[in-house]
C-alpha cells in the first residue's frame, strides 16, 4: 500500500488526468509477471514460444515504426538551453510540460494504469537510487521486473521516506469504448516525447513503447537523470560494461569500458577468453554507477538486474554465456519465430530454416532478400542467469576499476589498442571518441561516424562540456596511483576489401592481457603520437591464426588519417562551445604537434 503522501498524491493526480480504467500497484512477484504475460498472450499482442524448445519466453513485436530509441525526439527540459547544451534537444520545461500535459490527458482511456516501485542498483547498496515508473503498457512492466529491482521492498523504502525519481510512460494510444487495442499501440513519431527534467529529477515518456525509450529505469534514468545526479554529488553515471577478469596466477582485475550502443558491450562483459588459464565474469553489460572509494580507488555498481541486449550477431560461438542465459525465461522482441516456436536471428550460427515468420509476423524464407530478425531486435533477460555472472555482481560497494576501456566501430585509423599517457589524456581520449551509428537508434545515418564522448552523446543529461570538465576533476580528489588505467580499443579495424583485420570476441582477451598487465607495470609499450602502443611482441598470440604483420597493421598509426581525425574532432569541439575545458583543447594542440613531428 502506498503511504508516502507525494507518491499518494502523485498516483491521484495522474488517475484524474490520464483516467486509465484501472490502477495495478506492482508488487513485482513472479505471479504477477506470469499473469501479465499470459494476459498480453491472449490478447494477441505476446506469443508464448515452444515450452520444450525455450521454456517461459515469449515473443513480442512492435510497430514497425517503433524500433529503437527516438534520439531527435528526445529532450533534455533544464531550465535554461545553456544547461543542456550543444548536444541534446532543448525545449523550456514550462513549455514542454503544457504540450504533454495535453497529450497525457485521458491518454490511458481504455487501459490499465501500473505503478512500478524500483531499484537501481543492489537493495541494500548505499549507492543505489529509487524510482517509481507509472505505465499503461505491461510490456514495460514485465521488462521492468527484469531489468531493474521491482516490488514491495522498494515501496517500503519509499514509504519510509527515501526519495525517488517519478518516470511517467504511456504509449499514447487511448481506447474510446469498444474499440479494439493494437497488439503494439503507440503514438506517430512527431508525438512522441521522451523528456527529462533534471532539476526537478523527472521523466515524462510519450509515444513509444520500445526499449530506451520506455523502460524508464535504464537511459532515462540510469544514465541522464543520474549524471546530474552524479555532477551534483561528486561520481559519475556512465555508459559502461563491468568486467571482472581473473589471470592464471590468480589475480583480480576490474575493467569498465565505454562503447556506444550495439558496439559490443554484452559480448565483451560475457567474454570466454581464448588464452588459456584466464578467466572472465560479468558484473554489468551496459550502465556503470562510479564513485569514488575510501580507499581513494573509483568502485562501480552495475544499477540494473538484467540485460537487454542486441539478438543478432548472438551466437554459442560470439556469446556463449548470453546464449544459454536467454534459454529459458526471456522475452524477445523484434526477433523471428521459427515454424517450432522457437526464435530465430542472423548471426545465430548454422544454416537460416527454409521458413520463418519475420519480425513482423510475415512468411520469410532465405530467398526473401530481407532480415527475418529487425537488426535491433532484443532479449530481455535477469543477469543472473548468465552462466559468467560474477558471485559478487551485486556486491553493495561494487568492484575496485584498474582500467577503463574506450572505444567505438571505426574502420580505419584507430588502432586495436592503445593507453594514454595521463589522466588527462585518457579524458581526451574518451572526448574524442567515435563510433558508426548502428540499428540501436532511429537515423537515417547509420553506418557514418560521429563524435560520442565517453559513448554519452545521447546519454549526458547536461552539458557535455561539464561533463567532461567532471571527468577531469575525479583526478583532483584522489591520487594518480589510485586512478584506473585508460586505453582505447577498436575490435572494428578492416582491411580494404573491407575485411575485418582483428577476430575479436573471445580473441579479445589477449588485448585485455596486454592491458591488465600494462596496469601492474608488466607488459611492454611504445611511446607514439597518440599514445603508447603494444609492440607486436607484447600482445600473446600463442595458438592465434594471425601473423605479426597482420598485428602490425592493426596497431599502425597513419600519421596522414590521424591529422585528418585531428581536423575533425576540432570541428566538434568547437560545436562544443566555451565550456569544453581548456585542457582538453590543449591536448588536441599536443596531439596534433607530435603527429606532425612523426617522421
Ligand atoms: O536504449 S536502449 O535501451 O533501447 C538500447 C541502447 O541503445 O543501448
Ligand atoms: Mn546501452
Amino acid at each position: 500500500m502506498i503511504k508516502n503522501e507525494k507518491l499518494k498524491q502523485w498516483v491521484a493526480e495522474l488517475e484524474a488526468h490520464m483516467t486509465p480504467d484501472r490502477v495495478h500497484l506492482c508488487d513485482g512477484s513472479q505471479e504477477e509477471y506470469e499473469r501479465l504475460l499470459a494476459m498480453e498472450v491472449e490478447r494477441g499482442a505476446a506469443i508464448e514460444l515452444n515450452p520444450e524448445l525455450r521454456p517461459g519466453c515469449y515473443l513480442f513485436r512492435s510497430d514497425p515504426s517503433d524500433v529503437a530509441r527516438v534520439e531527435n525526439r528526445t529532450f533534455i527540459a533544464a531550465e535554461t538551453e545553456d544547461e543542456a547544451g550543444p548536444t541534446n534537444n532543448w525545449i523550456d520545461p514550462v513549455e514542454l510540460k503544457q504540450t504533454m500535459s495535453e497529450l497525457y490527458r485521458g491518454c490511458m482511456k481504455g487501459r490499465t494504469m501500473y505503478i512500478i516501485p524500483f531499484c537501481m542498483g543492489p537493495l541494500d547498496s548505499p549507492h543505489s537510487r529509487l524510482g517509481v515508473e507509472i505505465t499503461d503498457s505491461a510490456y514495460v512492466v514485465t521488462n521492468m521486473c527484469i531489468m531493474t529491482r521491482v516490488g514491495t521492498p522498494v515501496l517500503e523504502m519509499i514509504n519510509a521516506g527515501r526519495p525517488y525519481v517519478a518516470a511517467l510512460h504511456s504509449v499514447g494510444y487511448p481506447l474510446e469504448p469498444g474499440q479494439e487495442d493494437l497488439p503494439w499501440p503507440c503514438a506517430p513519431m512527431e508525438q512522441k516525447y521522451i523528456s527529462h527534467f533534471p532539476e526537478t529529477r523527472e521523466i515524462w515518456s510519450y509515444g513509444s513503447g520500445y526499449g530506451g525509450n520506455a523502460l524508464l529505469g535504464k537511459k532515462c534514468y540510469a544514465l541522464r537523470i543520474a549524471s546530474v545526479l552524479g555532477r551534483d554529488e561528486g561520481w559519475l553515471a556512465e555508459h559502461m560494461l563491468i568486467l571482472k577478469l581473473t589471470s592464471p596466477e590468480g589475480e583480480v582485475f576490474h575493467i569498465c569500458g565505454a562503447f556506444p550502443s550495439a558496439c559490443g558491450k554484452t559480448n565483451l562483459a560475457m567474454i570466454e577468453p581464448t588464452l588459456e588459464g584466464w578467466t572472465a565474469e560479468t558484473i554489468g553489460d551496459d550502465i556503470a554507477w562510479i564513485h569514488l572509494g575510501e580507499d581513494g580507488r573509483l568502485w562501480a555498481i552495475n544499477p540494473e538486474s538484467g540485460f537487454f541486449g542486441v539478438a543478432p550477431g548472438t551466437s554459442y560461438k560470439s556469446n556463449y554465456n548470453a546464449m544459454k542465459a536467454v534459454e529459458y525465461n526471456t522475452i524477445f522482441t523484434n526477433t523471428a519465430l521459427t515454424d517450432d516456436g522457437d526464435i530465430w536471428w542472423e548471426g545465430m550460427g548454422g544454416p537460416a530454416p527454409e521458413h520463418l515468420l519475420d519480425w513482423q509476423g510475415r512468411d520469410w524464407t532465405p530467398d526473401s532478400g530481407t532480415k527475418a530478425a529487425h537488426p535491433n531486435a532484443r532479449f530481455t533477460v535477469r543477469a543472473d542467469q548468465a552462466p559468467s555472472i560474477a558471485p559478487d555482481w551485486e556486491a553493495p560497494q561494487g568492484v575496485p576499476i584498474d582500467a577503463i576501456l574506450v572505444g567505438g566501430r571505426r574502420s580505419d585509423t584507430i588502432p586495436l589498442v592503445y593507453e594514454s599517457l595521463s589522466w588527462q589524456h585518457g579524458i581526451f581520449m574518451g572526448a574524442i571518441m567515435g563510433s558508426a551509428i548502428t540499428a540501436a537508434v532511429i537515423s537515417d545515418q547509420v553506418g557514418q561516424v560521429r563524435r560520442d564522448p565517453f559513448a554519452m552523446l545521447p546519454f549526458c543529461g547536461y552539458h557535455i562540456g561539464d561533463y567532461l570538465r567532471h571527468w577531469l576533476q575525479v583526478a583532483e580528489q584522489t591520487s594518480a596511483d589510485k586512478l584506473p588505467h585508460l586505453f582505447s580499443v577498436n575490435w572494428f579495424r578492416q582491411d580494404e576489401e573491407g575485411n575485418f583485420l582483428w577476430p575479436g570476441f573471445g580473441e579479445n582477451s589477449r588485448v585485455l592481457k596486454w592491458i591488465v598487465e600494462r596496469c601492474r607495470g608488466l607488459s611492454g609499450a611504445r611511446k607514439t603520437a597518440v599514445g603508447y602502443v603494444p609492440g607486436t611482441e607484447d600482445i600473446d598470440l600463442t595458438g592465434l591464426d594471425i601473423t605479426a604483420d597482420q598485428l602490425a597493421d592493426l596497431l599502425t598509426i597513419d600519421r596522414d588519417k590521424w591529422l585528418a581525425e585531428v581536423a575533425s574532432i576540432r570541428h566538434n569541439f568547437e560545436s562544443y562551445g566555451p565550456k569544453l575545458p581548456a585542457e582538453l583543447w590543449q591536448e588536441l594542440e599536443s596531439l596534433e604537434q607530435r603527429l606532425q613531428a612523426m617522421a
